[in-house]
């Protein structure tokens, strides 16, 4: 009964002080002497451990209903006083409400994140369904099961950023993938024919950065695969998504390409809006700007995933995306996109 009572009495000055209280720097001050670590009550809380069952049940009960009522008390006091000050700073002349309010500073998105967008709504519009992939990926996916084998000579067109996974069984080849198409065959793995996708993500290339490269870029792959898929229907595509991205009066252009997972390979180049065609530092003097890789899924990359190439054919391209950006408003420089330049960033 000892404790009880004392919390009731630590209880009651504790109240009455509170309505001494005049500032909330005060009010602090009450809090940690009634409230704190050190406070009566909470010393009370942990020594209810020691006492024999019925007093600390008793005591127990009487000290968190103490605790309830000093917070809650503690709580409306709080309100009183900051309204309080309110109203002395007001009658002071203190507070001008006159005043404009502060402009909220509104963000905006990323001229990436714009493109992805744009990109994606033109093929879904297609007929083109949106997956994602790991960026993290291994070897397999990223190289193995896309025609590149350890000692192929293809391997040195994607400079590769290597993290190795090790464990108890040994040292599994990982990596931060350099292009999207591992995700053609992850989505084939995992679909039967017909299939239309296209896969949005990051991509990571270990080498120098210039005008046109980064070492961290987006791709955008696409893959279709159905009975009688043909080249004119990849052609066909492509001429219409960038008809529907650039308008009318930009040029398209095809040149043969090697890609070890297509058969036949190409390239896909979009005139340099920057100078039309007569060279500079955007299109490297060439007039042209290369945006994507394509071609027909090769035949053993079917095989692979358990497609029969005898009944089913395919397209799939890989899209440079920061490159559509550049060629749409003439950015001469890929570096600008990630440096974090507001100038930059605020004109999208
Ligand atoms: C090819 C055939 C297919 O059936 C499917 C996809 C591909 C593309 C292949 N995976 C690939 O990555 N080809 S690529 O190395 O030529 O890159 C494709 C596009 O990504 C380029 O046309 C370019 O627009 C962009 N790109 C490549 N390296 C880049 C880059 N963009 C910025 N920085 C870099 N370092």
């Amino acid at each position: 009964m000892g404790l009880e009572k004392s919390i009731q009495g630590f209880q009651q000055k504790a109240l009455e002080e509170l309505e001494r209280v005049s500032s909330l720097g005060e009010l602090e001050g009450w809090r940690v002497r009634h409230l704190g670590r050190k406070s009566p009550l909470t010393r009370a809380l942990r020594s209810l451990a020691s006492l024999p069952l019925e007093e600390r049940r008793a005591a127990g009960a009487a000290a968190n209903q103490a605790k309830a009522a000093l917070e809650s008390h503690f709580h409306r006091r709080a309100q009183e006083l900051k309204e309080a000050q309110f109203r002395a700073s007001l009658e002071k002349g203190s507070l001008d409400i006159t005043l404009p309010g502060r402009p909220v500073v509104t963000g905006r998105l990323h001229p990436t994140t714009r493109i992805l967008r744009e990109i994606c709504s033109i093929f879904q519009a297609m007929g083109f369904q949106v997956v994602e992939g790991p960026e993290v990926e291994w070897d397999y996916y990223n190289f193995e099961a896309l025609n590149i084998p350890a000692d192929h000579p293809a391997r040195d067109m994607w400079a590769t950023f290597w993290v190795d996974y090790t464990d108890e069984r040994g040292r599994h080849p990982m990596l931060l993938r350099t292009h999207t198409s591992p995700n053609q065959i992850r989505v084939m793995e995992q679909t039967r024919p017909p299939v239309r996708v296209i896969v949005p993500g990051k991509c990571y290339r270990y080498e120098a950065t210039d005008a046109t490269h980064e070492s961290m870029f987006y791709q955008v792959e696409g893959l279709a695969v159905d009975k009688g898929i043909t080249l004119a229907n990849l052609k066909g595509t492509l001429y219409e998504f960038a008809r529907r991205l650039f308008g009318e009066d930009r040029q398209a252009r095809f040149r043969c390409d090697y890609f070890p997972f297509v058969e036949p390979g190409m390239e896909m180049a979009i005139d340099c809006l920057v100078c039309r065609g007569q060279g500079c530092r955007l299109c490297g003097g060439s007039g042209w700007i290369e945006i994507l890789g394509a071609g027909m899924v090769h035949p053993d990359v079917l095989r692979r995933v358990d497609y029969d190439p005898d009944i089913y054919s395919g397209f799939a391209f890989g899209l440079g995306v920061e490159r559509i950006p550049m060629l749409r408003y003439g950015i001469d420089d890929i570096r600008l996109f990630y440096s974090n330049d507001l100038r930059f960033l605020r004109q999208f």
